[in-house]
């Protein structure tokens, strides 16, 4: 049985049905065909700033899917946002409790929607499927959301719910998944499969069979490199057989360490990140602000929600927006222009260079507005000449 839920569409022009606050709705179904096991599939649509496993205040936003008076097929969380926040994950694909994901992670469409917050796209699906035993003619199905904020706030949706009482050829849920490693660590590669409950597993390494590995899981422990490469896996049952695109296991010498931390205060919100180029990263809401040791502090208003040094305006500390170039432009006359975009009242140094290795200043820059233009008459000059903005 496939039920259509096109009865709405409360933004844009997908069809579902929803959007649900906290709560829970009922699918039932009576007079099914003798069975001895149903699978129900369907897409769940998380609409705008779910928090995952979240905060006190704000988490967690919790989706559940039940069968009356019988097993829990589903209790995750999920992360809807890009907020980087040491506190956010959400559990989906593991239950709650069971696993810290990235946010979205598992979705299967981000911002299709048409839903957003503050001027940004927050909607993602995924397709869910699970099987189950089942034996009597009448089913009830608990869709539920739990401890979720307003309903203009954190909302859900259902589409394409599909349920069949009987035996099917396996479907993934959902394939193993690249992993990543150092020497003498454990991983685990795990396959979910839906379909006719006899599922039998067999995984392969480089398309050879791994003996013995016939389960949901494939752990390696006492990772070396010699066990680097694809892997893959069959699952099969009395109906049919599906096999999952090879996924890598890469192996490391050294997992990086973080050396030291530093305690955040109000608006700084995760743990620092050091760049290659010896730049620490640390985030606020919305803000990621760039530490640079070379030039003081420097901030970029990337990548939360918008890359827009207006978001930064209010900090607190005298952070400096580092200085763009852009639209390189060689006049019909040979003259050289280009645009540099920062901030109002900053003083910048233009500097050329012949081979990318000397540099030598062009101009000294006092913006007056966020984009400055700079020309350069001597271009005409020079068989190559590199640019670019510095802080002096
Ligand atoms: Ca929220
Ligand atoms: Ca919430």
């Amino acid at each position: 049985m496939v039920i259509a839920l096109d009865g709405c569409h409360p933004v844009g022009a997908r069809r579902f049905l929803g959007p649900f606050a906290t709560g829970t709705n009922l699918l039932g179904l009576t007079n099914l065909p003798s069975h001895s096991e149903v699978t129900v599939s369907f897409d769940l649509l998380i609409l705008l700033t779910w928090d995952g496993n979240g905060d006190s205040d704000n988490g967690p936003d919790i989706w559940t899917l039940s069968v009356a008076g019988g097993q829990t097929l589903l209790r995750a969380s999920f992360l809807n946002t890009f907020l980087i926040d040491k506190n956010s994950a959400q559990s989906y694909p593991d239950d709650v409790g069971l696993g810290l994901h990235d946010g979205r992670t598992g979705a299967v469409e981000n911002n299709t929607l048409g839903y957003s917050w503050n001027g940004c796209s927050v909607d993602s699906v995924y397709h869910l499927t699970f099987t189950f035993p089942h034996t009597t003619s009448s089913l009830i199905l608990k869709f539920a959301g739990m401890g979720l904020q307003a309903a203009t706030d954190e909302s859900w949706g259902l589409d394409n719910i599909a349920v069949f009482a009987g035996p099917l050829p396996p479907t993934l849920a959902r394939g193993p998944q690249n992993q990543y490693a150092s020497l003498g660590d454990v991983t685990t590669f795990a396959v979910r499969a839906a379909g006719s409950l006899d599922l039998s597993y067999q995984w392969f390494f480089h398309g050879a069979l791994l003996p013995a590995q016939t389960n949901a899981t494939l752990t390696i422990t006492n990772v070396q490199f010699t066990h680097a490469g694809a892997y893959s896996v069959w699952v099969s049952n009395s109906f049919g057989m599906v096999e999952t695109q090879p996924v890598s296991l890469s192996v490391f010498d050294r997992k990086p360490e973080k050396s030291w931390e530093f305690a955040t205060g109000s608006g700084i919100s995760c743990p620092p990140a050091v760049g290659r180029d010896g730049t620490v990263y640390v985030c606020g809401s919305y803000k990621l602000y760039a530490l640079k040791t070379s030039s003081g502090l420097a901030k970029s208003a990337w990548p939360m929600f918008r890359h827009d040094p207006r978001h930064t305006a209010n900090a607190a500390m005298p952070f400096v927006f580092p200085p763009t170039v852009l639209a390189p432009v060689v006049q019909s006359d040979g003259t050289f222009s280009l645009d540099v975009y920062g901030e109002f009242g900053r003083n910048y140094q233009i500097e050329v260079s012949p081979d990318l290795n000397s540099w030598t200043t062009l101009t000294n820059l006092s913006t007056t507005a966020l984009h400055t233009p700079v020309s350069d008459l001597d271009a005409t000059h020079f068989r190559q000449r590199f640019y670019r903005a510095v802080l002096p």
